[in-house]
Protein backbone atom coordinates (compact mmCIF):
# COMPACT_ATOMS: atom_id res chain seq x y z
CA UNK A 1 0.00 0.00 0.00
CA UNK A 2 1.03 3.35 -0.86
CA UNK A 3 2.78 5.32 1.76
CA UNK A 4 1.87 9.06 1.12
CA UNK A 5 1.52 12.04 4.41
CA UNK A 6 -2.36 11.13 5.02
CA UNK A 7 -1.79 8.06 5.49
CA UNK A 8 1.11 8.33 7.62
CA UNK A 9 -1.35 10.55 9.69
CA UNK A 10 -3.97 7.97 9.70
CA UNK A 11 -1.35 5.47 10.89
CA UNK A 12 -0.61 8.33 14.44
CA UNK A 13 -4.60 8.45 14.88
CA UNK A 14 -4.74 5.24 14.94
CA UNK A 15 -2.05 4.60 16.84
CA UNK A 16 -3.50 6.98 19.80
CA UNK A 17 -6.64 6.19 19.33
CA UNK A 18 -5.80 1.94 20.16
CA UNK A 19 -3.42 3.04 22.82
CA UNK A 20 -6.18 5.74 24.50
CA UNK A 21 -9.03 3.03 25.29
CA UNK A 22 -8.94 0.13 27.04
CA UNK A 23 -12.41 -1.25 26.17
CA UNK A 24 -13.09 -1.54 22.35
CA UNK A 25 -16.03 -2.83 20.40
CA UNK A 26 -15.64 -4.98 17.16
CA UNK A 27 -18.10 -5.53 15.10
CA UNK A 28 -19.32 -5.72 10.89
CA UNK A 29 -21.99 -5.41 8.70
CA UNK A 30 -25.13 -7.85 9.16
CA UNK A 31 -24.57 -11.57 8.36
CA UNK A 32 -20.83 -10.85 8.22
CA UNK A 33 -18.79 -13.10 5.56
CA UNK A 34 -15.69 -14.66 6.14
CA UNK A 35 -13.36 -10.99 5.46
CA UNK A 36 -15.70 -9.30 8.43
CA UNK A 37 -15.48 -12.26 11.15
CA UNK A 38 -11.62 -12.46 10.20
CA UNK A 39 -10.73 -9.14 10.48
CA UNK A 40 -12.61 -9.02 13.95
CA UNK A 41 -11.24 -12.05 15.30
CA UNK A 42 -7.77 -10.81 14.51
CA UNK A 43 -8.44 -7.28 16.01
CA UNK A 44 -9.11 -9.20 18.92
CA UNK A 45 -6.56 -11.42 19.64
CA UNK A 46 -4.22 -8.44 19.05
CA UNK A 47 -6.10 -6.17 21.47
CA UNK A 48 -6.05 -8.78 23.97
CA UNK A 49 -1.93 -9.21 23.80
CA UNK A 50 -2.01 -5.52 23.96
CA UNK A 51 -3.68 -5.66 27.25
CA UNK A 52 -6.96 -4.25 26.41
CA UNK A 53 -10.85 -5.70 26.16
CA UNK A 54 -12.37 -5.93 23.28
CA UNK A 55 -15.72 -7.55 22.34
CA UNK A 56 -17.45 -8.91 19.10
CA UNK A 57 -20.65 -7.80 18.74
CA UNK A 58 -22.47 -8.82 15.18
CA UNK A 59 -26.11 -8.66 13.81
CA UNK A 60 -26.18 -11.82 12.49
CA UNK A 61 -25.10 -15.62 13.21
CA UNK A 62 -21.44 -16.99 13.14
CA UNK A 63 -21.36 -18.93 9.98
CA UNK A 64 -20.69 -22.30 10.71
CA UNK A 65 -18.28 -22.54 7.69
CA UNK A 66 -16.00 -20.64 10.16
CA UNK A 67 -16.15 -22.24 13.49
CA UNK A 68 -12.56 -23.53 12.68
CA UNK A 69 -11.25 -20.11 13.97
CA UNK A 70 -9.57 -21.15 17.29
CA UNK A 71 -11.97 -19.02 20.04
CA UNK A 72 -14.89 -18.71 17.73
CA UNK A 73 -16.99 -18.30 20.02
CA UNK A 74 -15.83 -14.84 20.80
CA UNK A 75 -18.27 -13.82 18.26
CA UNK A 76 -21.50 -12.87 19.43
CA UNK A 77 -24.81 -12.08 18.22
CA UNK A 78 -26.58 -9.06 18.98
CA UNK A 79 -29.28 -11.54 20.25
CA UNK A 80 -27.44 -12.99 22.89
CA UNK A 81 -25.68 -9.67 24.34
CA UNK A 82 -27.11 -8.34 27.13
CA UNK A 83 -29.07 -5.16 26.62
CA UNK A 84 -27.89 -4.01 29.69
CA UNK A 85 -24.37 -4.17 28.60
CA UNK A 86 -22.57 -0.82 29.14
CA UNK A 87 -22.02 1.07 25.50
CA UNK A 88 -18.48 1.18 23.73
CA UNK A 89 -17.07 4.32 23.14
CA UNK A 90 -14.45 2.81 20.99
CA UNK A 91 -15.73 1.05 18.23
CA UNK A 92 -14.07 -0.93 14.97
CA UNK A 93 -16.11 -1.42 12.43
CA UNK A 94 -14.48 -3.71 9.70
CA UNK A 95 -15.72 -4.35 6.48
CA UNK A 96 -19.36 -1.81 6.63
CA UNK A 97 -20.12 0.95 4.55
CA UNK A 98 -21.78 2.80 6.98
CA UNK A 99 -23.71 2.43 10.23
CA UNK A 100 -27.08 1.34 9.39
CA UNK A 101 -25.28 -1.82 7.50
CA UNK A 102 -24.07 -2.51 10.98
CA UNK A 103 -27.55 -3.33 11.99
CA UNK A 104 -28.48 -3.52 15.46
CA UNK A 105 -25.00 -3.91 16.66
CA UNK A 106 -25.04 -0.08 16.36
CA UNK A 107 -27.17 0.31 19.52
CA UNK A 108 -24.11 -0.68 21.41
CA UNK A 109 -22.06 2.25 20.02
CA UNK A 110 -22.51 5.28 22.72
CA UNK A 111 -22.98 8.49 21.26
CA UNK A 112 -19.97 10.20 21.66
CA UNK A 113 -18.00 6.75 20.85
CA UNK A 114 -14.53 7.38 18.84
CA UNK A 115 -15.05 5.58 15.79
CA UNK A 116 -12.21 3.51 13.49
CA UNK A 117 -13.86 2.85 10.18
CA UNK A 118 -11.63 -0.02 8.31
CA UNK A 119 -12.76 -1.16 5.08
CA UNK A 120 -12.00 -1.53 1.03
CA UNK A 121 -14.77 -0.44 -0.83
CA UNK A 122 -15.82 2.00 -3.16
CA UNK A 123 -19.23 2.32 -1.77
CA UNK A 124 -17.69 3.05 1.61
CA UNK A 125 -19.37 6.26 3.35
CA UNK A 126 -16.39 7.47 5.62
CA UNK A 127 -18.31 7.79 8.67
CA UNK A 128 -15.90 7.47 11.08
CA UNK A 129 -13.79 9.47 13.35
CA UNK A 130 -11.30 7.78 11.83
CA UNK A 131 -11.37 6.62 8.09
CA UNK A 132 -9.19 4.04 6.92
CA UNK A 133 -10.55 3.19 3.60
CA UNK A 134 -8.02 1.93 1.25
CA UNK A 135 -9.34 0.57 -1.75
CA UNK A 136 -6.56 -0.80 -3.31
CA UNK A 137 -6.46 -3.65 -0.74
CA UNK A 138 -7.85 -7.03 -1.27
CA UNK A 139 -9.42 -7.10 1.96
CA UNK A 140 -10.35 -5.57 4.92
CA UNK A 141 -8.13 -8.21 6.49
CA UNK A 142 -5.19 -7.01 4.88
CA UNK A 143 -5.69 -3.50 5.98
CA UNK A 144 -5.41 -5.21 9.49
CA UNK A 145 -2.43 -7.20 8.92
CA UNK A 146 -1.05 -3.53 8.38
CA UNK A 147 -2.89 -2.00 11.45
CA UNK A 148 -0.78 -4.76 13.67
CA UNK A 149 2.41 -4.14 11.86
CA UNK A 150 2.33 -0.27 12.90
CA UNK A 151 1.57 -1.38 16.40
CA UNK A 152 4.14 -3.82 16.45
CA UNK A 153 2.07 -6.79 17.25
CA UNK A 154 3.62 -9.92 16.55
CA UNK A 155 1.82 -12.77 13.71
CA UNK A 156 0.68 -15.52 16.27
CA UNK A 157 -0.80 -18.22 14.29
CA UNK A 158 -4.41 -17.41 15.70
CA UNK A 159 -4.24 -13.95 13.99
CA UNK A 160 -2.55 -15.33 11.33
CA UNK A 161 -5.56 -17.67 10.21
CA UNK A 162 -8.24 -14.96 10.93
CA UNK A 163 -6.06 -12.82 8.38
CA UNK A 164 -5.34 -15.54 6.13
CA UNK A 165 -9.42 -16.16 6.04
CA UNK A 166 -10.34 -12.48 5.17
CA UNK A 167 -7.51 -13.16 2.07
CA UNK A 168 -8.45 -16.52 0.44
CA UNK A 169 -12.35 -15.26 0.75
CA UNK A 170 -12.31 -11.55 -0.61
CA UNK A 171 -10.05 -12.82 -3.60
CA UNK A 172 -11.52 -16.09 -4.23
CA UNK A 173 -8.77 -18.04 -3.52
CA UNK A 174 -5.80 -15.99 -5.20
CA UNK A 175 -8.17 -16.18 -8.13
CA UNK A 176 -9.60 -12.04 -8.58
CA UNK A 177 -8.12 -9.09 -9.95
CA UNK A 178 -7.01 -7.96 -6.64
CA UNK A 179 -5.11 -10.58 -6.03
CA UNK A 180 -1.72 -8.50 -6.22
CA UNK A 181 1.90 -8.84 -5.35
CA UNK A 182 0.95 -7.42 -2.04
CA UNK A 183 -1.29 -10.19 -1.44
CA UNK A 184 0.64 -13.22 -1.81
CA UNK A 185 3.45 -11.06 0.39
CA UNK A 186 0.82 -10.92 2.75
CA UNK A 187 -0.01 -14.83 2.36
CA UNK A 188 3.75 -15.68 2.78
CA UNK A 189 3.95 -14.06 5.83
CA UNK A 190 0.85 -15.90 7.30
CA UNK A 191 2.32 -19.40 6.20
CA UNK A 192 5.41 -18.41 8.12
CA UNK A 193 3.51 -17.18 11.01
CA UNK A 194 2.01 -20.77 11.04
CA UNK A 195 -0.98 -21.17 8.58
CA UNK A 196 -1.71 -24.70 6.97
CA UNK A 197 -3.51 -23.68 3.62
CA UNK A 198 -4.75 -26.97 2.77
CA UNK A 199 -6.25 -27.36 6.20
CA UNK A 200 -8.10 -23.74 5.95
CA UNK A 201 -9.44 -24.61 2.39
CA UNK A 202 -10.83 -27.91 3.33
CA UNK A 203 -12.38 -26.76 6.59
CA UNK A 204 -14.23 -23.91 4.28
CA UNK A 205 -15.01 -25.02 1.15
CA UNK A 206 -14.84 -28.82 1.40
CA UNK A 207 -17.22 -28.35 4.56
CA UNK A 208 -20.71 -28.18 2.97
CA UNK A 209 -23.70 -29.20 3.86
CA UNK A 210 -25.80 -31.89 1.86
CA UNK A 211 -28.48 -29.53 1.72
CA UNK A 212 -25.98 -26.93 0.19
CA UNK A 213 -25.28 -29.30 -2.43
CA UNK A 214 -28.44 -30.07 -3.60
CA UNK A 215 -29.13 -26.38 -3.91
CA UNK A 216 -26.28 -25.84 -5.99
CA UNK A 217 -28.30 -27.94 -8.43
CA UNK A 218 -31.41 -26.37 -7.82
CA UNK A 219 -29.24 -23.25 -8.80
CA UNK A 220 -27.53 -24.68 -12.04
CA UNK A 221 -30.33 -25.87 -13.14
CA UNK A 222 -32.03 -22.40 -12.94
CA UNK A 223 -29.18 -20.30 -14.88
CA UNK A 224 -30.72 -18.94 -18.02
CA UNK A 225 -28.78 -16.61 -20.89
CA UNK A 226 -29.61 -13.42 -21.79
CA UNK A 227 -28.53 -10.57 -23.97
CA UNK A 228 -27.07 -12.68 -26.80
CA UNK A 229 -25.40 -14.46 -24.18
CA UNK A 230 -23.49 -12.01 -22.10
CA UNK A 231 -26.19 -11.74 -19.32
CA UNK A 232 -27.26 -14.69 -16.70
CA UNK A 233 -29.47 -14.88 -14.52
CA UNK A 234 -29.98 -17.54 -11.71
CA UNK A 235 -32.39 -17.86 -8.56
CA UNK A 236 -34.48 -19.47 -5.87
CA UNK A 237 -38.14 -18.81 -5.55
CA UNK A 238 -40.06 -18.05 -2.79
CA UNK A 239 -41.24 -21.51 -2.00
CA UNK A 240 -37.32 -22.95 -1.84
CA UNK A 241 -36.18 -19.92 0.37
CA UNK A 242 -39.32 -20.94 2.89
CA UNK A 243 -38.63 -24.30 2.33
CA UNK A 244 -37.73 -26.23 5.45
CA UNK A 245 -33.90 -27.29 3.98
CA UNK A 246 -32.91 -23.33 3.29
CA UNK A 247 -32.20 -22.51 7.15
CA UNK A 248 -29.29 -25.19 6.16
CA UNK A 249 -28.46 -23.74 2.88
CA UNK A 250 -25.23 -21.32 1.97
CA UNK A 251 -25.33 -19.67 -1.30
CA UNK A 252 -22.03 -18.72 -1.07
CA UNK A 253 -20.09 -18.53 -4.33
CA UNK A 254 -23.12 -20.50 -6.31
CA UNK A 255 -23.18 -17.05 -8.32
CA UNK A 256 -19.62 -17.59 -9.73
CA UNK A 257 -20.77 -20.82 -12.05
CA UNK A 258 -23.39 -18.46 -13.09
CA UNK A 259 -20.34 -16.07 -14.19
CA UNK A 260 -17.94 -18.61 -15.35
CA UNK A 261 -20.71 -19.11 -18.83
CA UNK A 262 -18.38 -18.51 -21.31
CA UNK A 263 -19.50 -15.44 -22.97
CA UNK A 264 -21.40 -14.25 -20.05
CA UNK A 265 -19.88 -10.66 -18.89
CA UNK A 266 -22.52 -9.89 -15.73
CA UNK A 267 -24.05 -12.68 -13.89
CA UNK A 268 -26.96 -11.68 -11.65
CA UNK A 269 -28.83 -14.04 -8.91
CA UNK A 270 -32.15 -13.54 -7.49
CA UNK A 271 -33.54 -14.66 -4.21
CA UNK A 272 -37.33 -14.06 -3.43
CA UNK A 273 -36.62 -13.96 0.78
CA UNK A 274 -40.12 -12.52 1.31
CA UNK A 275 -43.61 -12.04 -0.41
CA UNK A 276 -42.32 -8.57 -2.79
CA UNK A 277 -38.69 -8.70 -1.14
CA UNK A 278 -35.76 -9.83 -3.69
CA UNK A 279 -32.32 -10.25 -3.00
CA UNK A 280 -30.15 -9.86 -5.64
CA UNK A 281 -26.28 -10.02 -6.15
CA UNK A 282 -24.01 -9.63 -9.11
CA UNK A 283 -20.82 -10.55 -10.44
CA UNK A 284 -18.93 -9.25 -13.19
CA UNK A 285 -15.71 -10.16 -15.60
CA UNK A 286 -14.27 -7.08 -17.29
CA UNK A 287 -15.62 -3.85 -17.19
CA UNK A 288 -18.62 -3.96 -16.38
CA UNK A 289 -19.25 -1.86 -13.33
CA UNK A 290 -21.71 -3.78 -10.85
CA UNK A 291 -21.21 -1.28 -7.70
CA UNK A 292 -22.75 1.57 -10.15
CA UNK A 293 -25.57 -0.98 -10.92
CA UNK A 294 -26.04 -1.82 -7.92
CA UNK A 295 -26.37 1.78 -6.75
CA UNK A 296 -30.01 2.04 -8.81
CA UNK A 297 -31.91 0.36 -6.27
CA UNK A 298 -29.79 1.62 -3.20
CA UNK A 299 -27.02 -1.55 -2.57
CA UNK A 300 -23.23 -1.55 -3.80
CA UNK A 301 -20.23 -3.37 -3.29
CA UNK A 302 -16.94 -3.49 -5.67
CA UNK A 303 -17.00 -2.70 -9.55
CA UNK A 304 -16.85 -6.39 -9.61
CA UNK A 305 -19.24 -8.16 -6.81
CA UNK A 306 -21.77 -6.70 -5.88
CA UNK A 307 -25.87 -6.76 -4.43
CA UNK A 308 -28.99 -4.89 -3.54
CA UNK A 309 -32.58 -5.69 -2.18
CA UNK A 310 -35.72 -4.78 -4.47
CA UNK A 311 -38.78 -4.35 -3.02
CA UNK A 312 -40.28 -6.74 -5.80
CA UNK A 313 -41.45 -10.14 -6.40
CA UNK A 314 -38.74 -12.04 -8.34
CA UNK A 315 -40.26 -12.09 -11.73
CA UNK A 316 -40.64 -8.22 -11.68
CA UNK A 317 -37.01 -7.87 -10.05
CA UNK A 318 -35.30 -9.87 -12.67
CA UNK A 319 -37.62 -7.97 -15.71
CA UNK A 320 -36.59 -4.76 -13.74
CA UNK A 321 -32.47 -5.57 -13.38
CA UNK A 322 -32.45 -7.40 -16.80
CA UNK A 323 -33.74 -4.00 -18.38
CA UNK A 324 -31.01 -2.06 -16.20
CA UNK A 325 -28.17 -4.27 -17.39
CA UNK A 326 -29.15 -4.39 -20.92
CA UNK A 327 -29.30 -1.02 -21.06
CA UNK A 328 -25.54 -0.56 -19.75
CA UNK A 329 -23.77 -3.11 -21.76
MN1 LIG B 1 -14.14 -7.44 2.44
Amino acid sequence: MSNNQSNSIVVEKIKTFITNNDRFLLTSHVNPDGDGIGSAMALKHALLGLGKQAEIIIDGKMPQTYSFLSNCNWVMDVSSVHSTVEKFKAVITCDAPNIERLGLASKFIDEGAVILNLDHHVSNESFGTIDCVILDAASTTQIVADILRWLCVDLTSDIAESIYLGLIFDTGRFKYSNTTPSVFALAAELVIAGVKPENISGKIYSNKTYETVQALGVFLDSIELHCQGRVSTAQFDLEYTNSKTWPKVDTEGFINYALDVTGVEVACSFREVEMGLTRVSFRAKRDFDVNSLASVWGGGGHQKASGCTLEMKLAEAKKTVLDEVARRL
